[in-house]
């Protein structure tokens, strides 16, 4: 396969420039040394459904598109969906040209097979987020929302952010934390050794004893140019010398 950049949860959005003049430059870098780019999950803010980005995006969301299809004419860009933009579909991809990932999904690079997955699917001592996620992840509820004009999505999506953001600051630490237990169930039913995953923010290499064998999990940073102390970006290499976690310059 090549050269394998990973990345997820940059959060692009109206309000965030700085994090996305990083993130394109990362792309301009992706173009030029890697062969295959994933991007799992939270690439937006939020995202209310393709006809958004399709018919008359905002200028933020046009550059957005135009430097993903660049991305994609020199490499495969392969997309998957997060929390936060779950309602990405078959038009932004053929829009763009990169391919759709199911969530989670197993991949083969030249350092062996992995588990790639957004992360908010292990979070699950967190009860209330995942008792969200399954409405929000219904198909029938989803071609509801998908039915209702841009304005009222737009509010409600705001509405979603806001509580979200009010329930996060109420929640220990903790709970927004993968559990172990998933994670141990999902590398007994893949059968893979290394898992990798971002939403949680908490970028690390995680090595645990697993039936006797080693595995590795390795979380991918989130991006934030404009609101941290520090800039902080990253994303993880994978070739046949094995995964490598880099760090965005500042
Ligand atoms: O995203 P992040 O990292 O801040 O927090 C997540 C969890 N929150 C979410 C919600 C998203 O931020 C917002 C999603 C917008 C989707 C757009 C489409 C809108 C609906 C489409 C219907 C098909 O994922 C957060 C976790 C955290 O990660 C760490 O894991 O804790 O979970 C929550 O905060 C959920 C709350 O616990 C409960 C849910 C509050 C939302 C209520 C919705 C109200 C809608 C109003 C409608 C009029
Ligand atoms: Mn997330």
């Amino acid at each position: 396969t090549g050269r394998v950049w990973i990345a997820s949860d940059i959060h692009l959005g109206p309000g965030t420039p700085a994090t996305a003049a990083a993130f394109y430059r990362f792309l301009d870098q992706a173009r030029a040394q890697a062969d295959v780019l994933v991007l799992c999950g939270d690439i937006f803010d939020v995202w209310i459904g393709d006809d958004y980005a399709l018919d008359a995006p905002p200028e933020w969301l046009a550059t957005a598109l135009a430097k993903f299809r660049q991305a994609a004419g020199a490499l495969q860009l392969w997309l998957g969906r997060g929390n936060r933009d779950f309602l990405i579909g078959p038009a932004l991809a053929d829009h763009i040209g990169a391919r759709l990932l199911p969530d989670p999904v197993i991949l083969r690079t030249d350092a062996g097979r992995l588990l790639l997955a957004h992360g908010d699917q292990y979070c699950t001592a967190d009860r209330s987020y995942q008792r969200f996620r399954r409405i929000v992840r219904s198909p029938a509820v989803q071609a509801a929302f998908l039915k209702l004009g841009l304005g009222l999505r737009r509010a409600i999506a705001d509405r979603a952010r806001r509580r979200s953001m009010q329930a996060n600051r109420d929640k220990p630490a903790g709970i927004m934390d993968v559990e172990n237990d998933a994670v141990r169930r999902a590398f007994r039913q893949a059968g893979v050794r290394l898992l990798v995953h971002g939403h949680t923010h908490r970028p690390a290499v995680h090595r645990l004893d697993l039936d006797g064998q080693p595995h590795t999990r390795i979380v991918l940073p989130d991006w934030d140019y404009d609101h941290a102390p520090e800039p902080r970006g990253g994303w993880l290499q994978i070739d046949a010398a094995g995964p490598a976690l880099h760090q965005a310059p500042k």
